[in-house]
C-alpha cells in the first residue's frame, strides 16, 4: 500500500452523487477532487466531499457492536452473539404482545446505500410489523402520493430538465445549499448560470431570500404554508386567460375541467393577502410560464413539509401538465435509469391500515413518523415495545423529537444499526455499526432515477472493511435470516435471492434494465462487469419523452383531479377563511418558524466532521430587522424560542433576507445530550429545531410532518 494510486467513485453523501477522484498514498487518502470525466457532475464537488475521508478516520465512529450494560455503560459484543440475542428478544416480545409490538424507523442514509436498498425489504418483512416508519414522512411523502394518484406509481417522479429549460419556477427548495433534491443535478450553481446565460429565467418562491433566490431573476417572498393557494391562483390565471396548453398530453389526460373549476375558486386577488404575493405578480408569472418555449415548475422540501404539502405536490405536477411541460424537453421529465426502480418497487397504496393512537393512514406500508413517539408512550394493546432504527436519528429529525427522546428509555428493546453513538442510538440496548462509504461498493439505485441526465456509475470499495464492521446488507440479512417466519417455500425463495449478494443482484437488475444486455451472451448493453470497467461512469443520454407508455394508471392516463385532492380543498378553504378573519395583531407577537439547510451540514450527522465545523456557530435564528427592533433584540443576542411543544435557545442573526413575521433555525443540531460519543459535534452543539416543532402539525392528507410555519414566540433568553 506504500505507493500512490488514484481511485474514482461517486460520493454518496447527498443526492448530487458527484464523481470524485481520490488520491491515496501509503494507504491514506491525501486528496479528494471532483472527477472531471463524470458525465453527470463534470468535476463538481462541494465542501462535504472531504467527509468521505474524515468519516473514515473519525475516532468516535464505532468499530464493533456494543451492548448496554446494567450500569448504563457499554461493552463490546461479538456479531453473532449480538444478532442471536436481538433475534431471541424480538421473538419473545412478539410472542407475548403480537408482531406489531416491534417498530422500525428507517433513516435517510439508507437511500444512499446499495446494500441497504436491497436488504431492507426482506428485513422489514421478517419483522412482520405494521409499525414501520421512515424519513419519507418527514420529507417527500407528498411527492410519492402525487405520483401514485396522478401517474399510477409512487416512483413516477418528474424531474425538472434544468439543462434545457427556458424557465424554472422553484418553490421551497434551495439547491445552492442542498445540492438539489429529487433532482440529481450536481453543480446547480453552474447549471443555473447556464440557464440564465441562454436567456432563460429563474423564479424562486421562498419565505427567505436564499442562496438560490439571490441568483434568481425574481424572488417572491411567500407566507409559509400558503403555496397551495399560490399554485391554485397560478392555475386559475392559466385557465381564465386561456393560456392552458396541455398539447400532446391532452388526449391521455383526465380532469382538466375539474381542475379548472377547483382553481376558479382561488383567483389571485383572493389569495394575495394570505400568501403575501400581489395578484399582479401571480398573473405575470402565469403569463411568463405559458409564454416560455419550455418551463418546469419544481417544488421541494419547503412545500412538501407543510400543512398543505399534499395539495402542493399535486398542483406542481398540475402546472407542468396544464402548460404542456410534463414529459417534454426543458419541462419536467421522467428519467430512464439503468436499473428500472419502478419494476421492483410497488406502485404504492394508502389507508390499508391506520396508526393505533391517532388513526393516521399508512402509505406504501409505512405510518407517518409524526406518530412514532405516541405509539411508544401511549399504553394499551398494540403499543410499540421494541424499536429498530436503521440509519436514522429521529430524536433530532422528527417533529417534537423531545417527546420521542422521553419515550425511548421505556422500550423493552431498542436496536440501532448505525455507526455513531448519538442522540437517538444512546437509548439503544445494542448498537450495530456498519462500514463507512469508502469501505463498500456502491451503485445509486435511487438517485440515478431522479437525475437530470441518464448516467450510470459503479463504485468499488477503496478500503477493505475494518475487521469489526459489517456492511449494512450483511447486518440486515443476518437479522432477516434469524427472524423470518414465513412458510418454508417463501423462506427458501427469500434465502436464494439474499444469497446472491448485492453485486449479483445489481448485475441482474442492470441486465434486465432498459439499457441492459439481457441474459444471453454476446449482447451489447450494460452488465455489472462492463459498468465496473468504466471508472468515471457511462453516459446514457439526455432525458426523453416516455408518455403515455410509462404511465402506470390502469388506462395509461394522467389524472389531473384525483378525488382525495379535491376533497382536501375543503381544509384549504377553511384555512383561507380563518386567515382572512384574523387581524395580524391578533397573532400576539407570534412568529412563523421555518428551517434551513447549510452547505456544510447534512441533516443531523455531519457535525462530527472537524473540517465541516470550522468557523462561527451556524445554528442561529434568522429574524427580520423589524421583528428584532420591536422586541429590542440585536444580532448576537441569545434568544429563547417557545412553541406549544417546547423551548430552545439560540443566538440571533438579524437579517432582511427573511420575510417579516418569519424566523428560521437550521435542523439537525442539538448535540449537547449526555451519553453521546460525538466530541466534535458536542463542542458546538447548537439547538434542535425539532425540540420546538410539533408532532400534531401534519399534512392531514398525506400524514407528512408540517415543519414549516410552526407558531413560536421569541424573546431575549434569561441569563
Ligand atoms: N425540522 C426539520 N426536520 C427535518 C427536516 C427539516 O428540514 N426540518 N428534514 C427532514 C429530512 S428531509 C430528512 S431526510 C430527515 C433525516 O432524518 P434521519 O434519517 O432520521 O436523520 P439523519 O440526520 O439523516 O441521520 C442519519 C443517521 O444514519 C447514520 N448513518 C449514516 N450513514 C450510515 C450508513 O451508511 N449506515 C447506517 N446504518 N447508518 C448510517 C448516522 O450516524 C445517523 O445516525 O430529517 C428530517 N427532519
Ligand atoms: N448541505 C445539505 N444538503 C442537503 C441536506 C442537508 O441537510 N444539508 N439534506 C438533504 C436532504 S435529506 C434533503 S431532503 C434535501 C432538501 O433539499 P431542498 O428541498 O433544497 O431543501 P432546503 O434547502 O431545506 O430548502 C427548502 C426551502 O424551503 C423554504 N421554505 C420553508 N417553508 C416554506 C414554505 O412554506 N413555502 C415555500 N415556498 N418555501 C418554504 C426554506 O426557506 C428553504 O429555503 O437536501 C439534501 N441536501
Ligand atoms: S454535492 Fe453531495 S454528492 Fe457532491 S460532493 Fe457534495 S456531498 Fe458529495
Ligand atoms: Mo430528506
Amino acid at each position: 500500500m506504500a505507493e500512490a494510486s488514484t481511485h474514482y467513485r461517486a460520493c454518496n453523501l447527498c443526492e448530487a452523487i458527484c464523481g470524485v477522484e481520490i488520491r491515496v498514498e501509503g494507504g491514506r487518502v491525501v486528496s479528494i477532487r471532483g472527477d472531471a470525466a463524470d458525465p453527470l457532475s463534470r468535476g463538481h464537488i462541494c465542501p462535504k466531499a472531504v467527509a468521505l475521508q474524515d468519516l473514515e478516520t473519525d475516532p468516535d465512529r464505532l468499530r464493533r457492536p456494543l451492548r448496554r450494560r446494567g450500569d448504563g455503560g457499554w461493552e463490546p459484543v461479538g456479531w453473532d452473539e449480538a444478532l442471536d440475542e436481538i433475534a431471541a428478544r424480538t421473538r419473545r416480545i412478539q410472542a407475548e404482545h403480537g408482531r406489531d409490538a416491534v417498530g422500525v424507523y428507517l433513516g435517510n442514509p439508507n437511500v444512499h446505500n446499495l446494500g441497504a436498498m436491497l436488504y431492507l425489504r426482506p428485513f422489514v418483512r421478517a419483522l412482520g410489523s405494521r409499525n414501520r416508519f421512515s424519513a419519507t414522512s418527514v420529507d417527500q411523502l407528498p411527492h410519492h402520493l402525487a405520483a401514485m394518484l396522478m401517474f399510477g406509481h409512487q416512483f413516477l417522479l418528474p424531474v425538472p430538465d434544468v439543462d434545457r429549460t427556458d424557465f424554472l419556477l422553484v418553490l421551497g427548495a434551495n439547491p445552492l445549499a442542498s445540492n438539489g433534491s429529487m433532482m440529481t443535478a450536481p453543480g446547480m450553481r453552474e447549471r443555473l448560470k447556464a440557464l440564465r446565460g441562454r436567456g432563460g429565467k429563474l423564479v424562486v418562491v421562498d419565505p427567505r431570500r436564499t442562496e438560490t433566490a439571490r441568483v434568481a431573476d425574481r424572488h417572491l417572498a411567500i407566507e409559509p404554508g400558503t403555496d397551495a393557494l399560490f399554485l391554485l391562483a397560478l392555475l386559475d390565471v392559466l385557465f381564465a386567460e386561456d393560456l392552458a396548453r396541455p398539447g400532446r398530453l391532452e388526449p391521455f389526460t383526465d380532469g382538466l375541467a375539474a381542475l379548472r373549476e377547483a382553481a376558479a375558486e382561488f383567483p389571485p386577488e383572493r389569495v394575495a393577502a394570505a400568501t403575501g404575493i400581489a395578484a399582479e405578480e401571480i398573473r405575470t408569472l402565469a403569463r411568463e410560464l405559458a409564454a416560455a418555449p419550455s418551463a418546469a415548475c419544481y417544488g421541494r422540501l419547503g412545500v412538501s413539509t407543510q400543512e398543505f404539502g399534499g395539495l402542493c405536490q399535486w398542483l406542481v405536477n398540475a402546472v407542468n401538465v396544464v402548460t404542456g411541460n410534463l414529459d417534454r424537453p426543458g419541462g419536467a421529465m421522467f428519467p430512464r435509469p439503468a436499473v428500472d426502480v419502478l419494476s421492483f418497487l410497488g406502485r404504492g397504496h394508502r389507508g390499508r391500515w391506520r396508526s393505533r393512537v391517532r388513526g393516521l393512514p399508512e402509505f406504501a406500508s409505512e405510518l407517518p413518523s409524526a406518530a412514532l413517539a405516541e405509539e411508544i408512550d401511549t399504553p394499551g394493546p398494540g403499543r410499540i415495545r421494541a424499536l429498530f432504527t436503521v440509519a436514522g436519528n429521529p430524536v433530532l429529525s422528527t417533529p417534537n423529537g423531545a417527546r420521542l427522546e422521553r419515550a425511548l428509555p421505556g422500550l423493552e428493546l431498542m436496536v440501532a444499526i448505525d455507526p455513531y453513538l448519538n442522540e437517538t442510538t444512546r437509548h439503544a440496548h445494542l448498537i450495530l455499526p456498519t462500514t463507512p462509504p469508502l469501505q463498500r461498493d456502491h451503485y445509486d439505485l435511487v438517485f440515478h432515477a431522479l437525475a437530470v441526465r441518464n448516467t450510470a456509475r459503479y463504485s468499488t470499495r477503496l478500503f477493505p472493511p475494518e475487521p469489526g464492521l459489517r456492511d449494512d446488507w450483511q447486518v440486515l440479512d443476518g437479522l432477516a435470516r434469524r427472524l423470518d417466519r414465513g412458510s418454508l417455500a417463501a423462506r427458501l425463495r427469500r434465502r436464494l435471492v439474499a444469497a446472491l449478494g448485492p453485486r449479483r443482484q445489481l448485475d441482474l437488475a442492470l441486465r434486465a434494465g432498459p439499457h441492459g444486455a439481457g441474459f444471453l451472451p454476446f449482447r451489447r448493453g450494460l452488465t455489472l462487469a462492463r459498468l465496473a470497467r468504466e471508472p468515471h461512469g457511462v453516459d446514457l443520454g439526455p432525458l426523453e419523452p416516455c408518455l403515455p407508455e410509462k404511465l402506470a394508471t390502469p388506462e395509461r392516463r394522467i389524472d389531473l383531479a384525483p378525488a382525495p385532492y379535491l376533497a382536501d380543498l375543503g381544509r384549504l378553504r377553511a384555512r383561507l377563511a380563518a386567515t382572512a378573519a384574523a387581524e395580524p395583531a391578533e397573532r400576539n407577537g407570534e412568529l412563523r418558524l421555518i428551517g434551513r439547510r447549510q452547505v456544510q451540514s447534512n441533516n443531523s450527522w455531519m457535525h462530527n466532521v472537524p473540517r465541516l465545523m470550522r468557523g462561527k456557530d451556524r445554528c442561529t435564528l434568522l429574524m427580520h430587522p423589524d421583528d428584532a427592533a420591536c422586541r429590542g433584540l440585536a444580532s448576537g443576542a441569545q434568544v429563547e424560542i417557545v412553541s406549544r411543544t417546547g423551548r430552545v435557545c439560540a443566538p440571533l442573526e438579524v437579517t432582511d433576507e427573511i420575510k417579516p413575521g418569519v424566523v428560521s433555525l437550521p435542523h439537525g443540531w442539538g448535540h449537547h445530550r449526555p451519553g453521546t460519543r460525538l466530541a466534535t459535534a458536542a463542542a458546538t452543539p447548537g439547538a434542535s429545531l425539532n425540540d420546538v416543532t410539533d408532532e400534531e402539525r401534519i399534512d392531514a392528507l398525506s400524514g407528512n410532518a408540517a415543519f414549516s410555519g410552526v407558531p413560536v414566540t421569541v424573546a431575549a433568553a434569561a441569563q
